[in-house]
């Protein structure tokens, strides 16, 4: 007979129960350790970052109840049809196969299940890589085998980060707590830019639920707001070679004028930037008053001629009109004096005509003459013979 299905039952019943104790305990004893795992710990460790809070409202909300229905429902399902269709409680199986409408509905809701995650899980996933404007930029190295933290903004140049060894960190934080931790302030949005110099790291701090490759040559971005002062550690999550388990990631976070006492222990400066915007702004300075006066003397004749733009506008047509109209009178003299050379050449060319057939005309007055002349000299000549011969 072995175990009756109360028997079983109850010890599901009681597996379930103290495994959901287990999980709803861990966070509860999470909140005096914040940052850090806890002893016999389950589930996630305590959210101290926005992010964080979504993605364990993913976890906590949506897929933890989704998983657990599915599972007792396949559980159930096997439980049922282990008792109900073993061989002895149903000797003559039935032979029939297929139902469309089981396998249509074992097709359909699996897929909108997956639907259903997939909304929560891009809205995270956006979140993730929808940056706010940064407070600090830490920019983070990973090397085989610590990590190296940079400030740009604050001109805190690269420190090394190494783990505390045995007999200096306390016990529970043995290959967690740091020697150099990374420093941020609380309550700020720190930009973590994430690379490595070696092989392939990846920088993990549960509390803050951020993980991201550290890869040689290329740079990842991430970011995080820590909501309470405190010590947060993450581990190398990235498989880097015999060291890969003494990396740890350290991360204090402090109030923001003991950040910036930090910062200035480095040799930084809060204001770096700022301080050097306005050393690149001095020569702009210099030339400054010059510029200053053009532009208050633009800004005065505008105020005085309200329409002032309006009116360039206007000047600027006119003087393209007039353009226009001068070149069309340039054309218009080109033509009339053309046409004019034209006449002139006609008219000299008639007068040159005219004068040809006057010579000609003249000419022939002389031919005439002269035969005139000659035909009076020979009768002339015939009268003075005639004269001769009467005598
Ligand atoms: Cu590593």
């Amino acid at each position: 007979m072995g175990m009756g299905m109360r028997a079983m039952a109850r010890l599901g019943g009681g597996i379930a129960a103290t495994a959901l104790a287990a999980i709803f305990a861990a966070p509860a004893m999470a909140q005096d350790l914040l940052g850090q795992p806890v002893p016999a710990g389950l589930g996630l460790q305590t959210a101290a970052a926005p992010l964080a809070h979504e993605a364990h409202f993913f976890h906590n909300v949506v897929l933890m109840p989704v998983i657990t229905v599915i599972c007792v429902l396949v559980l159930a399902l096997l439980v049922w049809i282990a008792i109900r269709y073993n061989k002895r409680a149903n000797p003559t199986p039935a032979k029939w196969s297929h139902n469309t409408v089981i396998e249509v509905i074992w097709t359909v809701v699996p897929v909108l299940i997956l639907v259903g995650i997939s909304l929560f899980s891009f809205r995270l996933l956006f979140a993730y890589h929808d940056y706010p404007d940064s407070d600090v930029t830490v920019k983070i190295t990973g090397n085989q085998w610590n990590w190296g933290y940079e400030y740009p903004d604050q001109g805190v140049a690269e420190y090394i980060s190494n783990m505390l060894p045995e007999d200096k960190a306390p016990k529970h934080l043995y290959r967690l707590a740091a020697d150099e931790p990374m420093v941020v302030p609380v309550g700020q949005n720190v930009r973590l830019l994430i690379t490595a110099s070696d092989v392939i790291h990846a920088v993990a701090v549960p509390a803050f639920a951020i993980k991201v490759d550290a890869v040689p040559g290329r740079m990842n971005e991430t970011w995080f707001r820590a909501e309470k002062e405190g010590d947060y550690y993450g581990q190398c999550s990235e498989l880097c070679g015999v060291d890969h388990a003494f990396m740890p990631i350290h991360v204090k976070v402090v109030s923001k004028q003991a950040f910036a006492e930090w910062v200035a222990s480095k040799g930084g400066s809060m204001t770096k930037a700022a301080d050097e915007a306005a050393a690149a702004a001095v020569p702009a300075a210099a030339e400054a008053p010059e510029v200053d006066a053009v532009r208050r003397a633009i800004e005065k004749w505008r105020n005085h001629f309200p329409d002032l733009d309006a009116r360039a506008e206007e000047l600027a047509d006119r003087a393209r009109a007039a353009e226009k109209a001068r070149i069309a009178a340039e054309e218009e003299a080109k033509r009339q004096a053309e046409q004019e050379a034209r006449r002139l050449a006609e008219e000299e060319a008639k007068l040159a005509a005219e004068k040809a057939k006057e010579e000609e005309l003249q000419k022939m007055m002389q031919l005439l003459a002269e035969q005139k002349a000659a035909r009076d000299a020979r009768y002339a000549a015939r009268k003075d013979r005639q004269k001769k011969g009467r005598r």
